[in-house]
Parts: C-alpha cells; structure tokens; sequence
C-alpha cells in the first residue's frame, strides 16, 4: 500500500480511496528499493494561494507550489526512487505533470492519460524512479480555456533537476533561470515578428491552404482568433531589476539551466559580449556543443550552456524584445568588484537553427512507421479563440479518445506539417523524441520532448514506443492546447 489511510480518509473519504488506491499500487516501479509508504515523504507539495512579490510595488495572488515562485527546485538522483505528497489546498481539482520524465500514466500528470486527480482540499502520494538524468521541470497540466487565472497561467511551474549517475563537470557553478510572464490579458493578434527559425524553409501548399483558410474567415467577416499578451514579466520570479543579481567572477565558466515556464509565450536569451555554449537541449546533452550569442527558447524548452565569464562589467541578460526585457524580462549579471548601472546592447541578428547541435552526418536509422500530422488553424472558430485540429480533429476532451495506436517495441517517426502561420512548441508526454528533419535539413543526435515547428514548416521526430500507457502529444501553447491542438497515443 502507497498512501497512508489516515491521510487518504482526510483526502477525499472513500471515494478517493477506491479510485487512487489500485493506481497508486502500481507507481512502484517492479525492482525498485523498498519504500515504507508510511513513512515522511522525500518531497512534500502544496498547491494553493500565494503571492509573488515580482517587485516592491508589483505582488500578485497567484496558484502556487509551497507558497513561492518558482516552485522549489526538486533535485533528484537519476535511477533513485523518490516518495512525492502532493496536496491540493485549492477548490479545484488538479494535476502536476512532470515534464520530460519517461514515467508511468499513473503518475505522469495528465487526465487524458489516466492520472487521477489531486482532489480538492485533498492530497496524492505518489512514488516514482525519476529520469531522465537533466534538466526537466513539473507543472499544473489542467485545460483553463478562457480562464486566464488557470493552468500554467498562474505560477504553478518549478524546475527538476535529475543528477545524472556521472557529472561531465565541466563548469564551475550551476544557475538556474525560470522565465515566467505574469498578468495576462486576451488581444486579438499582434503577436510580435517571430521569424528566427532556421532554416526557413516554407511548404508551399501548406502556406497556400493555410493562407486561403484565413482569407475565407476574415471574408465572412470574422474578426482574427484571441492571443496572450502579458504586462508583467520574470526570471526566477522577479522582475528585471528586482531581484539578486547573478555575481561571477572574471574566468568562471558558469552553467546556466534556463526553463521557458510560459503558457504561451516563446523566449530569447543574450548577455552582451558573451557566448552561450549550448551543451543540452531539454535537459539531454547534445552532440556537438556549439557557441551561440543568443538562445531561443519555445514554451517548456529548456536550454542548459555555459557561459564563460570573460567580459568584466555589470551586464543585463535579458529577452531580445525591448517591450518584454524593459517589463522585466531580463537579470543582472554582475561581475565581482563592478558596480553602475547594468548595461545591455542589443546582439547581432542571429538565426536559431536545431541542427547546429546535431551530428553532422545523421544517423540514417529507418523507422518502422511514419505518422503524418498535419496542424491546421480554424480562425477564431471557437468563442472567438482559434480551434486547431491534428489531421482536421479538434480533440475532444469529453472523448478522450486515441487518434493513434502504436505498437511496443517500434521506432516510429512524426512528420509534422503546419498548415499555419503560428510556430508551435509541440510536445511528447513521457518519452525523449530525435529530432530528424527540421525544415527540410537532416539531422540527428539530438534528443528532446518539445520542438519549436515554424509556420508553413515541417518536422520530423522519431521515438521508441517503449513506454507503454496512453501517452498525450499536444502543442504546449496553453491557448492551442485548450482549444483542440491535443492527440493521445495508446499501444497496443
Ligand atoms: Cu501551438
């Protein structure tokens, strides 16, 4: 037995018990040390109310984890079980999804696969072997629609971090960034340019259909589908200006773990005068570690790079955006013995291209089986919010039904077309996909759970099927996934 009776009955009465108990049984992994379920847990969570002091005159109410922003940083040894109780003191049921884990359905944080619930005013004990080593992190995974205040809206997010069994070490120190926007509010588009994904290379036809789609709507007379904007903007919880700056020192090679913990939004990185040298993407080392001035980042992508500590000075790190950096998107970088005003110059332009921290001969491995996606946006079609479809379904959350059955064992591949003009971050639930085509250009070696896939493009991705249970692909922009741009996967 996982959970202790007294805390269950307190939880949700016998309902709860019924329901939790079997599933909870099985969240042991077979092998695993034993662990007394009675016994204190490694880590305890509360979601519930708190504030967030983003600046002295700038403290927002929000959902949170243990009462802070960003949740604690959970660090966890790869291969270790750990013993998590999660309680819920809020009125609303909810769901922690740990992102970037190859974990069970039972505890992996999504409904649509079968995790149970949270219940309100009640708690889960959940047990589980985490990993992938790296950088992952944990979040609310609940479908707030036009709720503004819900899902990943709030500040449900923290960051994981899974030490790996041997460290390379390469560094001196370890920082860990979460980039969060607060305060959000619906416009309709003005979304600003985001035209940095290389290579750029464009499907005719999709841009064709795509195009001709939304020439037909706004002929009907329908007004453009809702964005997301936001007013307020963080890293690790303040804003820029607001918060300890980073201090180094002349020399120190620093590692840098930085987590978009958006809803929506997709994120740049620069610090003046310095380079990143990338050396994981999604918390998985890639293969050529490469130096680049500026990092882009697509919502629940993670970059981990080093920075060498060469340009003495008091230095802004910050969003390449004026609007969001000057709203506090941004820290300070501040060397030892350097005082004044923090400096930030504008990079050069810079194309953020997957393939640059590729192999440079791809491996060539064939998959089994290819499954077309094909994305397409049907504007403003649901209460003025665009409605998405995966091969022209809308996923119903009502349904909750398999679009694709899969067969373990099997490696398969996803060729992703974007019949839009948006990027989406598209994401896999507990599995690491290959990155094998982006834009048209071959490459390999890189393992990751989200990708950014650029408007009109296509991409492809390649997983193993060897994490039996439904396993939820959807794109990670709370507005898309809210409004149909979901699809499960079963084996069979
Ligand atoms: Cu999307």
């Amino acid at each position: 037995m996982t959970i202790d009776r007294r805390q269950l009955l307190h939880a949700g009465g016998v309902t709860a018990l019924s329901a939790a108990l079997p599933k909870l049984v099985q969240t042991q992994p077979a092998g695993s040390p034993s662990i007394s379920p009675q016994g204190a847990a490694d880590q305890t969570i509360r979601i519930g109310n708190g504030l967030v002091e983003l600046a002295p005159d700038r403290i927002i109410s929000t959902t949170t984890y243990n009462g802070q922003f960003p949740g604690p940083l959970l660090r966890f040894k790869e291969g270790q079980p750990v013993v998590i109780d999660i309680h819920n003191d809020t009125d609303t049921p909810e769901q922690l999804h740990w992102h970037g884990q190859t974990l069970p359905v039972d505890v992996d944080g999504a409904s649509e696969e079968g995790t149970p619930f949270i219940p309100a005013h009640g708690m889960r004990r959940i047990i589980f072997t985490p990993g992938p080593a790296g950088l992952r992190f944990y979040h609310t995974h609940l479908t707030p629609g036009a709720d503004l205040s819900g899902g990943q809206y709030g500040g449900q997010v923290g960051t994981v971090y899974i030490e790996p069994k041997s460290d390379p070490g390469r560094h001196d120190r370890e920082v860990f960034l979460m980039l969060k926007e607060f305060q959000p509010a619906l416009s309709r588009g003005g979304d600003m340019d985001m035209d940095f994904l290389a290579p750029a290379t464009r499907v005719k036809a999709l841009e064709e259909s795509g195009e001709s789609a939304m020439r037909a709507s706004l002929a009907k007379g329908m007004p453009h589908g809702f964005e997301v904007g936001y007013s307020l903007f963080s890293i690790n919880g303040r804003m820029l200006g607001h918060g300890d700056p980073v201090r180094v020192k002349r020399g120190e090679r620093v590692l840098f773990h930085i987590v978009n913990g958006s809803a929506t939004e997709i994120r740049s990185l620069a610090l003046p005068g310095h380079m990143f040298e990338v050396v994981a993407l999604d918390g998985n080392p890639v293969p050529t570690p490469t130096r680049v001035p500026v990092l882009w980042l697509g919502t629940a992508e993670r970059i981990s790079a080093v920075v060498e500590m060469n340009r003495p000075g008091v230095w802004v790190m910050g969003d390449l955006a004026d609007d969001d950096r000057t709203k506090g998107m941004g820290t300070v970088i501040e060397y030892a013995d350097k005082k004044g005003k923090p400096s930030w110059a504008k990079p050069a332009p810079f194309k953020w291209d997957y393939t640059r921290f590729g192999k440079s001969e791809p491996n060539g491995k064939a998959a089994d089986e290819t499954i077309e996606m094909t994305f397409t946006k049907n504007n403003a079609a649901n209460q003025g919010f665009n409605e998405w479809r995966i091969n022209d379904v809308a996923f119903s959350m009502d349904k909750m039904e398999p679009m694709f059955h899969l067969h373990q064992g099997k490696r398969y591949r996803l060729r992703m077309s974007n019949a839009s003009d948006d990027i989406h971050p598209v994401h896999l639930h507990r599995h690491s996909f290959e990155l094998t085509r982006i834009g048209g250009k071959a490459t390999g070696g890189i393992m990751k759970d989200v990708v950014m896939l650029g408007g009109y493009q296509q991409v492809e991705v390649d997983f193993m099927a060897d994490n039996p249970g439904r396993t939820l692909f959807h794109c990670h922009q709370q507005l898309h996934m809210d409004f149909g741009f979901m699809a499960l996967f079963d084996y069979v």
